[in-house]
């Protein structure tokens, strides 16, 4: 197979009416990727978690693991609900970003280049203000993460200073706010 050639393996824990996927999570798509050799990563999207997972840890896996290939970003609360991107979970949005600059600013974590993108698709809302919307909250999340005190975070994780590491990133998310 040529060496130039890329895939990205998405997940997708159900479908309504459909609960047995082929790849229904990110550990079932890195095995996959495993497989396929170096040139096929996972890709996450944000919308195909069930409720409460943990998807800045799993970005953080897969980021160590060199294996995060690509980005949808989505929003949802139940299902898949197509939400816009940061709309109902801001801080989870910013905890993924603080996951995603960590990693990229780490010289040991030897991740490709990620593909970004976003994938929602929108009811209530005219799309063209839902995708202004989502890209508004991206890039206030990514500048929120940019200005996490890292040395200070470090330091509170080696002490196992849970409070210090708590208001270091609270301190960032809530200092950059951004209006139109
Ligand atoms: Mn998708």
């Amino acid at each position: 197979m040529p060496s130039d050639w890329t895939m990205l393996v998405e997940y997708k824990p159900y479908e309504p009416h459909f609960y047995s996927m082929i790849i229904p999570d990110w550990g079932t798509s890195y095995s996959l990727c495993q497989t396929l050799g170096e040139n096929a990563h996972v890709l996450v999207d944000l919308g195909h978690h069930l409720p409460n997972t943990n998807i800045e840890q799993i970005v953080a896996r897969l980021m160590h693991f060199g294996r995060l290939g690509g980005f949808h970003f989505n929003g949802s609360s139940y299902g898949d609900d197509d939400l816009t991107t940061g709309a109902t979970k801001p801080f989870q949005l910013f905890l993924i970003f603080h996951e995603l600059v960590s990693g990229m600013q780490d010289a040991q974590v030897k991740n490709p280049p990620i593909a970004w993108m976003i994938d929602a698709s929108h009811n209530t809302k005219d799309p063209i203000e839902d995708l202004l919307q989502s890209c508004q909250n991206i890039l206030t999340s990514y500048a929120r993460a940019l200005i996490v005190d890292h040395d200070k975070l470090a330091k509170a994780q080696e002490n196992n200073d849970v409070v210090v590491a708590e208001e270091v990133l609270r301190d960032a998310f809530c200092r950059m706010s951004v209006r139109w």
